[in-house]
Formats: structure tokens, sequence, C-alpha cells
């Protein structure tokens, strides 16, 4: 199978970076970076008109979203390994899955992109504001799902795991105390201690801050 993804350094594409490289699986990545538009040149767009990171191209076919890449690679292609393997499991790793991408995402593109949102400064203002308290509250939900657990769904590390690293990175950039949120801390730290894990964050050529 031929494999290439493409990402940009600390886009939530590290959540389908770091499921492929779990997997063991050959692969290929290319690096976009989108401060200088990578992701609206022509060659780009035919693959993904989004304009978004990440796209995966399987076999000559193109696969668009962290969740529909995870859950091919690591529910279909990865045998159990980093996915629940009983049917509540992979519902409760779906559901999660699109909250993280739905909401929790979303919820930080206001902070962090206020521009798409409003035209005006104070009108972007406002909304980085109110998104500011939104992504806080975010976090705190996370931590609070987390608590008394050791994994985020069932009892072994899934791509969930590797998914909630990105809204802790970015969070923690943003001046949120992230490190003091007991539960969510913990399993950062396990995440963060993965050789695969490690071997993603030190390719892509970030840290934790
Ligand atoms: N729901 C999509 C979101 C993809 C997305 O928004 N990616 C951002 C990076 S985190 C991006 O490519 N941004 C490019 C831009 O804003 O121009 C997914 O999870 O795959």
């Amino acid at each position: 199978m031929d494999i290439k993804l493409y990402y940009a350094p600390g886009a939530c594409s590290l959540a389908s970076h770091i499921a492929l490289e779990e997997l063991h699986v050959r692969y290929r990545t290319v690096r976009l970076n989108l401060a200088e538009g990578d992701q609206r040149k022509p060659e780009y767009l035919a693959l993904n008109p989004r304009a978004r990171v990440p796209t995966a191209v399987v076999d000559g076919k193109v696969l668009t979203e962290n969740v529909g890449i995870m859950a091919f690679f690591a529910g279909g292609l990865g045998q159990g390994k980093i996915w629940p393997t009983d049917t509540w499991h992979q519902a409760m790793a779906l559901s999660t899955m699109a909250w993280l991408s739905n909401t929790v995402h979303t919820t930080y593109s206001h902070l962090f992109r206020p521009m798409r949102y409003a035209d005006d400064a104070a009108s972007q203002e406002a909304v980085k504001s109110r998104a500011r308290i939104a992504y806080g509250d975010c976090l705190k939900e996370i931590d609070g799902l987390l608590a008394g657990r050791q994994w985020a769904i069932g009892n072994h590390y899934t791509v969930v795991d590797g998914y909630l690293l990105v809204f802790y990175r970015w969070g923690n950039r943003q001046g949120y105390s992230v490190k003091s949120m007991a539960n969510y801390a913990r399993l950062m730290d396990r995440v963060l201690a993965r050789p695969a894990v490690k071997r993603v964050m030190a390719d892509e050529g970030i840290t934790l801050d």
C-alpha cells in the first residue's frame, strides 16, 4: 500500500501523523508551510479543495479529515493496535473524535483565526475573547472526562489519546495552565513518553511549548 500524508508542523494533522507512526506502516510525508500558503497552491487544492491539512493519499485515492484518516488507518488497517476492539468503545472513540473535531477544534479556530469569523478588528477581538473562555471550558471538560482513567477510551492507548495531544499542546502554547489539569496532564505525560510520539514531534520539529 502506498501512503502519503500531507501535514503541517504542529497543526491538527499531528494526530494523523502520530497514528501512522504508531502503526509502523510504511508511509511518506509531505510538509506544508501554512504561513506561506502551501495549502492554497493549485497542486494541493487539486487534492483537497478545502485547503486544509491533513490529507492522506492511499494508493492514489484521497482521504481528508483527521477523523476519517484515523478511522481508516487505526480502525481499518491497524487491527485493534491503537483502536478499541469492541463495538462500544469503537463508537466511544468516534464520538470523542467527532467532538474534538467539530467543537474543540472549531472553538480553537475562533481564538487562533478570529478573522475567519468577523470582519472588523473590534468584532474579531470580541470573537477571540469569547473563544478564549470557551476553549478553556473545552480543556476543563476533557480533564473531567479523563478522571480516573489511564487512557481516554477503554484500557489501552488509542488514536484518541494522540488526538488529545493536539489540543493540550495548543492550550499550553496559548497560555492555559494545562499542566495543572491533573487528569489531562497525567495522560499527556504518558502520550509524550511514547517512542512514536517522540519521533513524530522530532520529525515535525515541534515541542510542547
Ligand atoms: N476538521 C478538519 C480540520 C482541518 C484544519 O482546519 N486544518 C488546519 C490546520 S489545524 C488547516 O489546514 N488550516 C489551514 C488554513 O487555515 O489555511 C480535520 O480535523 O481534519
